[in-house]
């Protein structure tokens, strides 16, 4: 490259190619639907993120909508109802979501309400703010006519009174599932949605990555969308998903940014983490990719209306 071309890229804020960085697309823009998701309940999130896609909701509506299949699904100890308790038997709620404009909003260490995403949508639309937490997050909830629910499941409570009898400290691997989804509409525009109850048995007042903003999710519509899931400290710690999003912006791919996102966390940790974090990222083409520090990693993928799951193996194996 001309030193002159170089400084014409550099002066529009993008930094030089490095020789191992793959360009982005340049095939022209479909604006065919495509949803991602992290994990096998992905799978139900992507569907009905799709039929709200179908009847004419935008992604932001699809991405919650998703979201909200999970939160209300009691057999998943990690979102929503179910959701295994902090260290004192209390449920805690972090979500987030973010829009193709760049709005967004957030709540944390939210409790007794059963959809912290919709919840989290509110503070987007109808507040000059992004993020409210704890008592203050609920006390907004229940004026917007959210109701108060019982998160703790029986199931749920006999798993913490199990665990109280020796307070062992769970692994994340043992403990995560976040769902996190992203979606590209009809008109090309992406958006995404973060919810969790977190690591089990967490200190009580422990927030994740995942109502945070850049950690959890990132969305730039110009670029394109990650999101996380997994240990939320070592997320926050790198700006994980703003990380990825701005990797794609440089020119890397979608697997490729995750990729290279997790490499920081495993150069921070000696290459050796115990713990797991999994990227999902979507390019503004629809391009998807994923990938995962250890073990195996799922996502669910939703594209011509075809809803298939990936099983793929860390970038470290044992
Ligand atoms: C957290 N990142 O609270 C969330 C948990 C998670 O898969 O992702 N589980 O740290």
């Amino acid at each position: 490259m001309k030193r002159r071309d170089f400084m014409k890229i550099a002066g529009a804020g993008v930094i030089a190619p490095t020789a191992s960085l793959i360009k982005p697309s340049t095939k022209p823009l479909k604006n065919e639907p495509v949803i991602v998701s992290t994990w096998s309940f992905g799978l139900a999130a992507n569907k009905a993120a799709k039929i709200i896609l179908d009847n004419g909701g935008n992604a932001m509506d699809a991405a919650e909508e998703g979201a909200r299949i999970t939160e209300a699904d009691v057999t998943n100890s990690s979102v929503g109802i179910g959701g295994l308790p902090d260290e004192d038997g209390f449920v805690t709620l972090d979500s987030c979501v973010m829009d193709h404009t760049g709005n967004c909003g957030s709540v944390a260490f939210l409790q007794d309400i059963l959809h912290p995403v919709s919840v989290a949508r509110k503070v987007m639309d109808d507040t000059k703010h992004v993020m409210l937490v704890g008592a203050g997050a609920k006390k907004f909830a229940l004026s917007k006519g959210f109701k108060k629910t019982k998160l703790l499941t029986k199931k749920s409570k006999k798993e913490w009174q199990e665990w109280q009898k020796e307070r062992r400290k769970m692994t994340p691997h043992e403990t995560h599932d976040t769902i996190s989804i992203i979606v590209k509409d009809k008109m090309g525009d992406l958006a995404g949605a973060c919810t969790t109850s977190g690591w089990a048995y967490k200190m009580h007042g422990r927030v994740g990555d995942s109502p945070l903003i850049g950690a959890g999710l990132f969305v730039d519509n110009d670029i394109g969308a990650a999101a996380a899931t997994g240990l939320g400290e070592e997320v926050i710690k790198t700006n994980g998903s703003f990380l990825v999003v701005e990797l794609m912006r440089q020119g890397y791919t979608p697997k490729k940014a995750c990729e290279e996102a997790l490499k920081r966390v495993i150069k921070k940790h000696n290459g050796n983490p115990d713990f797991q974090i999994g990227y999902v990222a979507m390019r503004k083409d629809g391009e998807v990719g994923a990938a995962a520090l250890k073990w195996t990693f799922e996502y669910a993928l939703s594209k011509k209306n075809n809803n298939k799951l990936y099983k793929i193996n860390g970038m470290l194996s044992e």
